[in-house]
């Protein structure tokens, strides 16, 4: 057979690789193609859309409003575009996405069905040379690793499992056709962000629902509701301020600081702030609402108190909502939760909690769960068990930079780059929002655009200037590593067990990855080493 037939990539080199065809990917592509580069991206999905083409649970929404979490660098987008509820559900997030790629006409540039596998740096040529697992190859003078942070699903390594002969679900890689759960004994395990979404929706099919839960998470109601045409001109009339507004905003979406401290104001006083926000469902204002809730421990207590009496509130059970209630967690170290009836579920006679803090599973046998004091016969079971975030995707691929030196190895410690852009030693890779830069703490798609945006500036000032390799200085990297980890430190975050600091992975080094910084500070950070001409970085 002529091998040339079966490539999926069609040319043998380019200027710029992009590694996945989620956000990250697609907005590379349209940079890159604007700035006269030849760019290809390999996609390992037969389409775009990345995290939510894979994650196609029952109930997943993004937890950031519709209208903020879209794509703002295409004025006509932004306003052609009409979400249709606030908290936008998965099919709608991946039909805009499937929009965007039509729109800017990405497709012919993507590879689909081509995995990677390996990345290797010739520094002689300071070229990339990528392998897919069906050996093709490809050369780059840049690659851009747009693979996401929450990519690699965690195993849940539960004893047995492979004996279980029931059906097996995770929520990172839904089956496409709608899972029917009608007259089945479903067992979940996991309550964080997926959890919580699905567990509501399971329970309304599945004959009896058991919900295995091992670390409650905190949650508030998110309101969600269809979006008037009224609310959605207003938006459009208001974005550029709304932008404006995120992209310099702690987190990447507006919400106010009401004071410096939780104690400035009396109990009375922060308690209806607080039900104000929780109210209008908004986790990540919550979180910002007093400046010192995720510094300061007392004044976290005053969040951890009020979201706990709104558990108690609402399941009906006093002994079951007390082992709902988080114990010995930071409100929002563990990232906050929004859900649709989630405790309320538990006021159903076909939902019955398994708190594994009390009776730990044991194993998976053929037929259901066993747990150290019951077992319970299931006929389906559903991971809800969360991800190697932030560095999974980056370190389950073959990357070797200059003297063959792998990431892995590199990071072995924990992951360490400059600004989260690039890790020293592997010259012209670069990361879109990696371990050292706000990410998951921010409004993603802010984050990617800012990103995306640095990275395309910093391609076009490197062709400008006739330079063809870019490398993060292993000094600038180490103060930015310092500076990150001693910001994490000036806050309650590094305190919590939690995917964060990857505490969710056995043998994973215990480093908060994302960058606390704030949204806007880093971004101005950011447009600073460029103004510099790359301060921090080695060109030539
Ligand atoms: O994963 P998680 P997720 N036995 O890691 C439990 C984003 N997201 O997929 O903490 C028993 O948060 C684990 O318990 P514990 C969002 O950023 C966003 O839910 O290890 N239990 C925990 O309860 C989110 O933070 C949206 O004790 C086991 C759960 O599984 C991130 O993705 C929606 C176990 C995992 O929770 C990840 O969320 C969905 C075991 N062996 C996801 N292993 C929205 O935008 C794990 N667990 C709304």
């Amino acid at each position: 057979m002529n091998n040339e037939k079966i490539r999926s990539i069609p040319e043998s080199a380019y200027d710029v690789l992009i590694v996945g065809a989620g956000w990250s990917g697609m907005y590379m592509l349209y940079q890159c193609r604007r700035l006269g580069l030849s760019a290809r991206i390999i996609e390992k999905g037969p389409s775009v859309g990345g995290t939510w083409y894979w994650n196609r649970y029952p109930g997943l929404r993004c937890d950031v409003e519709s209208v903020e979490y879209s794509f703002s660098f295409d004025k006509e987008l932004e306003q052609e575009w009409n979400w249709s509820e606030r908290y936008a559900s998965q099919p709608e997030i991946l039909r805009y996405a499937n929009h965007v790629a039509d729109r800017f006409d990405l497709r012919r540039d993507i590879s689909f069905n081509t995995k990677l596998t390996a990345l290797h740096y010739d520094e002689t040529t300071t070229r990339w040379t990528a392998t897919t697992e069906d050996q093709q190859t490809v050369k780059a003078q840049y690659v851009v690793m747009a693979t996401g942070c929450l990519t690699i699903p965690k195993d849940p390594a539960i004893p047995g499992l492979d004996q279980f002969k029931g059906e097996v679900y995770h929520t990172s890689s839904w089956p496409h056709d709608p899972v029917d759960f009608r007259g089945k004994r479903v067992g979940v395990v996991g309550t964080g962000s997926s959890g919580i979404q699905a567990i509501p929706i399971i329970a309304e099919q599945a004959d009896h629902l058991y919900v295995y839960q091992r670390t409650p998470s905190y949650s508030l109601p998110a309101h969600n509701r269809k979006l008037t045409p009224e609310q959605i001109s207003q938006v459009k009339a208001h974005y550029d301020e709304l932008r404006n507004e995120a992209r310099h905003h702690m987190v990447g979406i507006p919400g106010e600081t009401y004071a410096a401290s939780a104690f400035d104001l009396d109990e009375a006083e922060r308690t209806q702030i607080y039900q104000r926000i929780y109210d209008q469902g908004r986790p990540f204002a919550l979180m910002v609402a007093f400046g010192d809730v995720l510094i300061d421990e007392k004044a976290n207590k005053t969040a951890q108190e009020f979201l706990a009496a709104r558990i108690r509130e609402r399941i009906k059970d006093p002994e079951l909502a007390e082992q709902m209630v988080p114990r010995d967690q930071f409100a929002g170290t563990r990232r906050l939760c929004i859900d649709t009836n989630y405790y309320e579920t538990f006021n159903r006679d076909n939902v019955t909690l398994k708190n594994l803090q009390k009776d730990p599973i044991k194993r998976i046998t053929d037929k259901g769960i066993e747990t150290e004091r019951g077992f319970e016969a299931l006929d389906c079971l559903v991971f809800a068990t969360g991800y190697d975030a932030m560095t999974g995707a980056l370190m389950s691929l073959d990357i070797r930079g200059k003297g063959g030196q792998t990431l892995r190895s590199k990071w072995a410690e924990g992951p360490r780059t400059m600004m989260g852009l690039m890790t020293a030693g592997f010259p012209n890779l670069f990361i879109v929002t990696g371990p050292g830069s706000p990410s998951v703490l921010s409004n993603m798609l802010i984050s990617i655009e800012q990103h995306v945006e640095w990275i395309a500036g910093c391609l076009d000032h490197l062709s400008k200037h006739g330079k063809r390799q870019i490398e993060a200085s292993i000094e600038a990297e180490d103060q930015w590593v310092d500076h990150a980890n001693a910001v994490a430190h000036s806050t309650l975050f590094p305190k919590g067990n939690t995917w964060y600091m990857g505490a969710n992975i056995s043998g994973k080094p215990r480093i908060f990855m994302p960058y606390i910084g704030g949204v806007g500070n880093y971004r101005q950070l950011c447009e600073q080493v460029a103004r510099d001409g790359y301060r921090g970085f080695i060109t030539q």
